[in-house]
């Protein structure tokens, strides 16, 4: 991989397939910082271990751990539930994956802790039938908390003083909002001062390791956990090259408006066979059409250099696949993505309707020997988006990835 910094980024409403291909870009790589989310998301990495196949699970850490050369970082945008971070940490040693001394945590991190689990959950049955659909992971609470600099960070933990403090003055806070659940304050505290002895040798200054790692000529790889069209507003990313990963049709865990959604047996095909459930929560997710609307949308505001489209292979067996080139109200042409809930859900959408390839691709690891119909499907991609896909998934295995020239 080239020297300096590559983004992998989610393209739709998460669950693309970031993981995998953090994981075989992480073979060429220094250090893998995540710099968003917590451990809402969820990674699945399959990969060979002394010729066994083994399956991962990513959820907080950076999925590029996989590879035993690689560093990892928590960017100070991550909202780290420590209790969870340790869980994960143990769960990758005991399958063999040795992290000691190339992990670390930024100092400046927001903590997630147990009571913004209980609101979210209290949140969302306050939401009633409007409710998102959370993982229900403290992550909205905790970032709110960042938001309005109540939050409590990593550096919090290493001053018992301030962070008994806040820590009280923050449940305080929570409990007159959303009345006294049930929450044991000052045994939370001294779980803190066991866990903060725990995270010590983790901890940077991640603004000082980043510099450094660029400044000496290192590989860094930035890892996009969730998706453009999971952003609370959306970003631009101004750095070297923006690798968008675009799963090879749609789908979206909880709630909210989802256009190309097939509320019948494509859906349902497509569910089975791309085995689409939560990570996470094991929720089942939502599946449909690929949405070219959105796509041209996350790639107007993200500038992807390249893409991965990834789980093509779920496509195999279907006769026909549409795409959703353009979206309609009232007959008239929308100019681009709605930013109104209310109006995506009302839209028409108008599709393409491609022929299907009705063949395993499982097997191919060269772009000419894909069938025809399937390579006019990336080229009816790269088309109308006007960028190149450079690498395509045929299957869950680091090895099914084939890299287009
Ligand atoms: P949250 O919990 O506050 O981040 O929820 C806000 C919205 O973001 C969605 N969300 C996700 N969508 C897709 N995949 C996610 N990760 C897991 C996975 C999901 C799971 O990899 O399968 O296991 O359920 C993820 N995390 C958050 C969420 O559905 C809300 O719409
Ligand atoms: P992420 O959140 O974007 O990293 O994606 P997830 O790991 O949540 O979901 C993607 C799922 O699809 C995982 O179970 C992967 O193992 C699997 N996967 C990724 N790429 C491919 C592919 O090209 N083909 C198939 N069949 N499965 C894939
Ligand atoms: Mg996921």
């Amino acid at each position: 991989m080239t020297r300096g910094v590559t983004v992998v980024l989610g393209s739709q409403w998460g669950d693309e397939g970031k993981g995998k291909l953090v994981d075989v870009l992480a073979a060429n790589v220094d250090v893998c910082a995540r710099c968003a989310g917590g451990n809402n998301a969820g990674h699945t990495i399959v990969v060979p271990i002394n010729g066994v196949k083994k399956t991962f699970a990513f959820h907080l850490l950076p999925s590029g751990l996989v590879n035993p050369t690689c560093t990892g970082l928590l960017g100070n945008g991550v909202v780290i539930h420590l209790p969870s971070f340790f869980e994960e940490l143990d769960a990758l040693e005991s399958q063999g994956l040795d992290c000691t001394g190339r992990l670390f945590v930024s100092d400046r991190a927001q903590l997630v802790f147990d009571f913004h689990q209980i609101v979210d959950g209290l949140k969302e049955v306050e939401l009633g039938g409007k409710s998102i659909g959370t993982t229900r992971k403290g992550i909205g609470p905790a970032y709110s908390g960042k938001a309005s600099r109540s939050g409590l960070r990593v550096h919090h933990l290493f001053e018992p003083e301030i962070f008994t403090q806040k820590f009280r003055k923050v449940v305080e806070g929570r409990f007159k909002r959303y009345g006294h659940f049930e929450y044991d304050t000052e045994g939370e505290i001294l779980r803190y001062k066991k866990l903060a002895e725990r995270l010590k040798p983790y901890v940077v200054d991640s603004v000082a390791y980043i510099h450094k790692a660029i400044s000496s000529d290192q590989r860094v790889l930035v890892e996009g956990a969730n998706a453009l069209l999971l952003d609370i507003d959306f970003g631009t990313y101004p750095f070297r090259k923006t690798i968008g990963v675009i799963k090879a049709y749609t789908t979206r865990v909880g709630a909210g408006p989802f256009p190309t959604e097939q509320l019948n047996d494509v859906g349902v095909h497509l569910q089975e066979v791309g085995r689409e459930w939560g990570t996470t929560t094991g929720r089942r997710r939502r599946c449909g059409w690929l949405d070219l609307v959105v796509m041209k949308h996350s790639n107007l505001i993200n500038g992807y250099d390249s893409l991965n489209l990834t789980k093509l292979d779920i496509l195999d067996q279907l006769p026909e696949i549409q795409v959703a080139v353009k979206y309609t109200l009232e007959g008239k042409e929308l100019e681009g993505f709605p930013a109104d809930l209310e109006t995506l859900a009302k839209v028409d959408v108008e599709y393409v309707t491609l022929p299907g390839w009705q063949s395993s691709i499982e097997e191919v690891r060269v772009y000419d020997d894909l069938p025809e119909n399937c390579k006019k499907y990336i080229q009816f991609i790269e088309e109308y988006l006007k960028v190149p896909v450079e690498w395509i998934g045929v299957g869950p295995g680091r090895e099914a990835m084939i890299q287009k020239e």
